[in-house]
């Protein structure tokens, strides 16, 4: 197969190994993007992007002989799998070479958050420390009760972690998984009554949308936090600001946001939540593995339509 590959939003080191191997074209933003279509739309055999960037239906439906989509991430909820699906273009994903970083990042936001490290080190640079000589004690990590929302790759590695941390974990998945020594609870409130820290885990999408509402929040209460590294979709996030604002939860450790790159100015301005830039997998190590990954998708449609690591057909409510 041959054909034109569009890249659409990937940062331009991925671009630049593109195009040492392909014919590509680079989907511009804003205005310029009718002509660019009109003039490269039906020769582009294949689509390349990102979970943040995604491609939805009506991008798609401008793109007559488009047959793949190859993401570079994990999670695929920004891609119209349906549209795909109903079209016979087929979608790839970056499942398991994530997993590790994503683990890491949520084992770290949530000591971050719980020991207030970001706090502690303004403190240091802010040069409180001569004038204030404690430090306010934090709260303990080790042995507090843990839930996790979605025992998927990504949530099973976590609870890993934490296991070896003395956290007793419970977990809530659309079904118990077989033969993990976790606690099962029966819905995401179950979970969230039953531990102190609530870890969000679980696949964005339809699905899966506001599954962490205001009950849920409410019910991890005053001494209870809240950590996510899936999608800011899941999380009623006015809800979390409001909780937090009034006392009605510990604290919060973000790496997802309902309108990225845009964070509320009252999660910035807050001194209990920990914010981080949609980093879970973005480590040097883990971004080569997802774009060789992703290549080899590529490189495996175009040369006989098949794909390595293809996503379920319908989207939605995966862990991921
Ligand atoms: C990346 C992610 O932020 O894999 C995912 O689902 O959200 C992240 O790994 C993203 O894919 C950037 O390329």
């Amino acid at each position: 197969m041959t054909g034109r590959v569009l890249t659409a939003g990937l940062p331009s080191a991925a671009v630049q190994v593109l195009r040492s191997r392909y014919d590509v074209v680079e989907l511009p933003g804003g205005p310029d993007r009718d002509g660019f279509l009109a003039e490269h739309a039906e020769t582009v055999t294949a689509a390349v992007t990102t979970s943040v960037s995604g491609l939805d239906a009506t991008l798609m439906a401008r793109l007559p002989t488009l047959g793949a989509v190859i993401n570079i991430g994990v999670g695929y909820d920004a891609i119209d799998v349906g549209y795909a699906t109903e079209h016979g273009i087929v979608v790839s994903n970056t499942p398991d070479v994530v997993t590790d970083c994503v683990a890491d990042t949520a084992v770290g936001l949530l000591i971050d958050t719980l020991r207030r490290v970001p706090a502690a080190d303004r403190f240091v640079r802010d040069g409180l420390w001569p004038r204030q000589p404690q430090f306010p004690p934090a709260t303990k990590v080790s042995g507090r009760r843990v839930g996790i929302l979605g025992l998927g790759r990504i949530g099973a590695a976590i609870a890993t972690r934490l296991t070896a941390f003395g956290c007793p974990i419970t977990y809530h998945s659309r079904s118990p998984v077989p033969d993990v020594p976790y606690t099962y609870a029966e819905s995401p409130l179950a979970l969230a009554r039953a531990v102190e820290v609530l870890v969000v885990a679980v696949s964005g999408g339809a699905g899966t949308e506001n599954l962490v509402d205001r009950a849920v929040i409410e019910a991890l209460g005053p001494q209870g936090y809240l950590i996510n590294v899936a999608r800011g979709s899941v999380v009623d996030e006015q809800a979390l600001i409001d909780l937090l604002s009034g006392g009605g939860l510990a604290g919060a450790g973000l790496d997802v946001y309902a309108d990225e790159p845009h964070v509320p100015e009252a999660l910035r301005k807050s001194d209990n939540v920990v914010l981080l830039p949609h980093i879970g997998s973005a480590t040097t190590e883990t971004r080569t593995a997802m774009l060789e990954l992703a290549l080899r998708n590529l490189d495996s449609y175009l040369t006989d339509g098949s794909l390595l690591t293809p996503v379920p057909e319908t989207a939605g409510g995966h862990q991921k």
